[in-house]
């Protein structure tokens, strides 16, 4: 138990070059919604939602001893990437270069606090809840530190659209507890950017998605390349 306690059965003496199954063979799961049973017969809708196994035709069905996995953009684009950190090699990034079809919008927070002095200290809103609503759905997400096993998703917030073209309303609630909120006039160009916003701030700054084709991502290639085992 004491051995336990020191971390002792990962250190590099005891597992090394080993793994227990990691070598195989990664999945990645799309959610393909709901399939009706084949015979047409009527079946609960929670029993009939389905994913499937896509790493294979995406390309990311990498052989290594894959550990972590992190979402973030990492190319500006506002489609979400893939990065998974391999045991004993280097990282694989998958750059997401499949046909964009839908709309979003990636919102970086910027939080405050005062010190004793009353001077402001900025942080990276850990904590802060943001609700956005699009005609008929509101969706609620929250800036997070530690999100998964050895890795961590990118901290700005980002929320598919679908084929919504506005946003009808935002609300941040930070981690000091204020409330800050833009209604459909204020948030009218923030579709398919990353909007920068600082606590308590009407000053807000929209960059607009880079637009990325195959041919000018050679990075999107690589990984490609790489997914496949090449070297
Ligand atoms: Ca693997
Ligand atoms: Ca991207």
């Amino acid at each position: 138990m004491k051995q336990y306690k020191q971390g002792v059965f990962f250190s590099d003496n005891f597992v090394g070059e080993n793994s227990w199954n990691g070598y195989e063979r990664n999945c990645l799961f799309a959610n393909v919604g709901r399939v009706p049973p084949a015979d047409g017969a009527k079946a609960d809708e929670t029993e009939t939602r389905q994913f499937m196994d896509v790493a294979r035709p995406t390309g990311s069905d990498c052989i290594k001893d894959s550990r972590g996995v992190a979402v973030a953009d990492f190319n500006g684009d506002g489609k979400l990437d893939l990065v998974i950190n391999n045991n004993n090699a280097a990282p694989t990034l998958y750059l997401n270069d499949v046909k964009k079809d839908y709309n979003g919008v990636v919102l970086k927070l910027k939080g405050s606090m005062r010190d004793r002095e009353g001077k402001i200290l900025w942080n990276d809103a850990i904590g802060a809840r943001v609700r956005l609503t699009i005609p008929g759905k509101t969706m609620m997400r929250q800036v997070e530190a530690g999100s998964g096993f050895a890795s961590e998703m990118m901290l700005p917030i980002h929320f598919g659209l679908g084929d919504a073209k506005e946003i009808a309303a935002v609300e941040i609630k930070w981690p000091d507890g204020q409330v800050q909120r833009f209604d459909e006039a204020q948030t009218r160009g923030w579709v398919n950017s990353y909007v920068h916003i600082q606590e308590g701030s009407s000053q807000i700054a929209v960059v607009p998605n880079r637009p990325l084709s195959r041919a000018a991502a050679p990075l999107g290639n690589k990984s490609v390349a790489a997914a496949r085992g090449a070297p």
